[in-house]
């Protein structure tokens, strides 16, 4: 009787374990390991029969525990970690653990690897080879990632190493745990526990971060608060700071520009005042007491409200070099960010940060990298590349994307960013001729400096899928994967992820990756087609209100974007407007002057046009225009139709969570279509093109609809 209670309490438990052991949550990520199938894991296990290498530290363990776990997954083995190697084996060895090594190691610096299919001891191995651990733990991900997607994993000759240096999240996370335009609920770090708990997320996080090469990350919110630099905060910096060293990853601060007055009294925060700057000193050498590899500062100043040397009379050189100096003996850095209007400046919004910072150019200290957008407004789902990139040859800058969606479709539309990187690194600055692309310049070839970074926004949270979607994954892992090599395509890139995410069968990455390619152009389509930019709702800048004309700053509004009135549409940004244009090198301004040579996809932005200028299909601006709010809304569906068929392929759960917020995706597009069309159609007052459906609503329903409670709006 016992007997038989025992079993049923047994099974009852395995019932009750079993769905949440095999659930999809997406908390795996790409790293999952999922379980080959026969033929694949024998070929996995021929090329893993034992770990091997003879090093020992924290970050070798990393490496071999990350292959034990990834092996165990897809293979359901676990390879023994010897000492010698073994015919098979994965071999991981660095010059100062193997003398000789059959692989030469220039060029692949700090943090690059080899993975060579080869002989050791007269036995077949894959050596992974590299100059430090770090690389090692690199080089040890790439393998997995080849093992996961199904890629071949003989007579392997890989080298590769980071084009970029700092390669870096930013999160705009709050210390009271909000997420400035976090779509993934609360911030992972958990202030008020740490330094004390430090919860196994903290290692999760690091590991995908180093499987996509990401080497810093920017722990608090860029709208700083100064408590952050209190003596607690900087343990608990210092506690994540020792989780994440192991796999390679610095941690950084935003700091607020008035902390002396708010922490300390002082009277002034003037950078060239010798108190302030003693300020910054001692606190730096606070923090690399605590933190010994502190990556450096991050600022934004005199922007949007925030204080900073300009309200002393000072540039913004003055502040940057001066934080520099301050952490410049620990070899610390500092990011001066680019993203500066001020409301007082009645110029086009466009143009402040190229004429706040161009004359600045060749006068920053070198431990100073200035962190541009990758457009001169802000992270619309299309921007023409920022005219500041080319025109500081004096300055490494620094690339600052947003993976958080803000507005994209936050958490719920299916976005992927890889070619809005890729469409900002491919462009062409024409800074010193043809080929100067955005990539040259912030890999630093472009103008041979060595300083060099891109930052991404996180999109991460405590949601168990992390980023508040799965296809948002996308992002984060695209991210990195350009950051190490800005030159890899976004479909490439998206192939990966689907093969690792999902499964590397074809029947799924085909299709997965296709509808990947073309979504945000299709958002683009249902939000701000041909160049229109900024026409988001006040505040959440969720869905569309391109009617808002009457917040404080002229800037604020999207009236002021869009310009429509009874002759046209658009923003003059060439001479006869605000000549915005200028900024660009001259063959990209010349371009630029002539709506016909203006690429259409960003043609509003640089012109106002009449309703009926003929576009290169030969229908009108207008017709145009609605026909682009409907393709975006069709490409949905479409998107719809490609998903259902996918279902025997993914898993339930994220299957599901895939499929509703595709249905959400599909009618927030019709009503991003339907409202702007409905706004626009009341300035343009011409009918729809024939097969246009009319609005839903009418435009005061549109202007109705109200999001006190929109998530990541501060
Ligand atoms: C905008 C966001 C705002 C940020 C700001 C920034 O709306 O929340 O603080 O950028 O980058 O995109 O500083």
């Amino acid at each position: 009787m016992i007997a038989r209670l025992f079993c049923y309490l047994i099974a009852v438990a395995m019932i009750s374990v079993a769905p949440a052991a095999s659930a999809e949550d997406g908390y795996d990520l790409w790293l999952r390991y999922a379980p080959a199938n026969d033929a694949r894991a024998g070929e996995i296990t021929r090329h893993a029969t034992a770990i091997a290498t003879t090093g020992h530290n924290a970050t070798l363990t990393a490496a071999t525990q990350e292959l034990q776990r990834g092996l165990l997954g897809m293979t359901h083995t676990t390879p023994a970690l010897t000492r010698a190697v073994a015919q098979g084996a994965l071999w991981l060895a660095t010059p100062a653990t193997d003398a000789t090594l059959p692989v030469a190691l220039d060029g692949l610096g700090d943090e690059g690897y080899a993975i060579r299919s080869t002989q050791a001891d007269g036995k077949a191995v894959t050596l992974i080879a590299a100059n430090s651990d770090v690389g090692l733990l690199h080089g040890a991900f790439h393998w997995l990632r080849l093992a996961q997607s199904g890629a071949p994993l003989d007579r392997l000759d890989i080298r590769s190493a980071p084009k970029i240096k700092l390669r870096l999240l930013n999160h705009w996370d709050n210390l009271d745990g909000m997420v400035e335009r976090g779509y993934a609920g609360q911030s992972i770090w958990d202030w008020w526990r740490l330094p004390d708990y430090k919860g196994p997320r903290y290692t999760d996080y690091a590991r995908a971060n180093a499987s996509i090469g990401i080497n810093g990350t920017v722990l608090n919110n860029v709208n700083a608060k100064a408590t952050s630099l209190t003596a607690p905060y900087i343990a608990k910096a210092a506690a994540l700071a020792d989780v994440f060293r192991p796999y390679g990853i610095k941690v950084y601060l935003s700091v607020k520009w008035t902390a002396p007055m708010e922490l300390d009294g002082l009277k002034t925060a003037d950078p060239l005042d010798p108190q302030v700057a003693a300020w910054w000193k001692a606190k730096a050498d606070e923090i690399y007491r605590a933190i010994p590899d502190f990556g450096g500062f991050l600022v934004k100043a005199n922007s949007e409200g925030q204080p900073g040397p300009q309200d002393y009379d000072r540039t913004h050189a003055d502040g940057a070099n001066m934080l520099a100096a301050a952490v410049k003996p620990h070899g610390g850095i500092v990011m001066w960010r680019a993203f500066v209007y001020a409301h007082d400046n009645p110029d086009d919004r466009a143009k402040q940060a190229y004429d706040d910072f161009k004359s600045l150019d060749g006068t920053f200290a070198d431990n100073v990298i200035v962190q541009v957008k990758n457009g001169a407004i802000d992270f619309q789902p299309r921007e023409p590349f920022h005219p500041l990139f080319g025109a500081m040859p004096k300055t490494p800058l620094m690339m600052e994307f947003q993976i958080t969606k803000e507005y994209l479709g936050q958490s719920t539309h299916l976005t992927y960013l890889g070619p809005l990187f890729e469409e900002t690194l491919d462009a062409d600055t024409y800074a010193r001729g043809k080929g100067s692309t955005v990539a040259e310049v912030i890999d630093g070839t472009l103008d041979g400096h060595k300083l060099t970074g891109i930052a991404g926004v996180a999109n991460i949270g405590v949601d168990r899928d992390w980023s508040g979607s799965i296809f948002n994954q996308a992002d984060w892992y695209a991210f990195g994967r350009l950051a190490w090599n800005p030159d890899l395509s976004a479909e490439g890139i998206a192939r990966e992820w689907a093969a690792m995410t999902f499964t590397p069968d074809p029947k799924l990455v085909k299709p997965v990756v296709a509808m990947m390619m073309g979504s945000r152009e299709a958002a683009v389509d249902y939000m701000t087609p041909l160049g229109l930019a900024h026409v988001m709702g006040t505040g959440h800048h969720y869905g569309p209100a391109p009617w808002i004309s009457d917040l404080a700053r002229p800037e604020w509004n999207p009236v002021y974007y869009h310009k429509a009135d009874a002759t046209g549409i658009g923003f003059d940004r060439t001479k006869s407007g605000s000549n915005a244009i200028a900024q660009y090198a001259p063959p990209v301004a010349k371009m630029l002057a002539d709506p016909k040579t203006t690429p259409e996809k960003e043609l509003l932005w640089f012109h106002h046009l009449p309703w009926d200028y003929r576009l290169k299909s030969g229908e009108t601006l207008w017709d145009g225009l609605v026909h682009h709010y409907d393709r975006g809304v069709a490409y949905v569906a479409d998107m719809q139709k490609t998903w259902e068929n996918l279902r025997p392929l993914v898993d339930p759960e994220r299957f599901a969570q895939t499929e509703a917020f595709l249905k959400i995706q599909h009618r927030e597009a019709k009503w991003w279509r339907d409202a702007s069309i409905a706004y626009f159609q009341s300035i343009a007052k011409r009918p729809l093109p024939t097969g246009s459906d009319a609005p839903a609503h009418d435009l005061d329903w549109y202007k109705a609809q109200d999001f006190p409670y929109a998530p990541g709006n501060p």
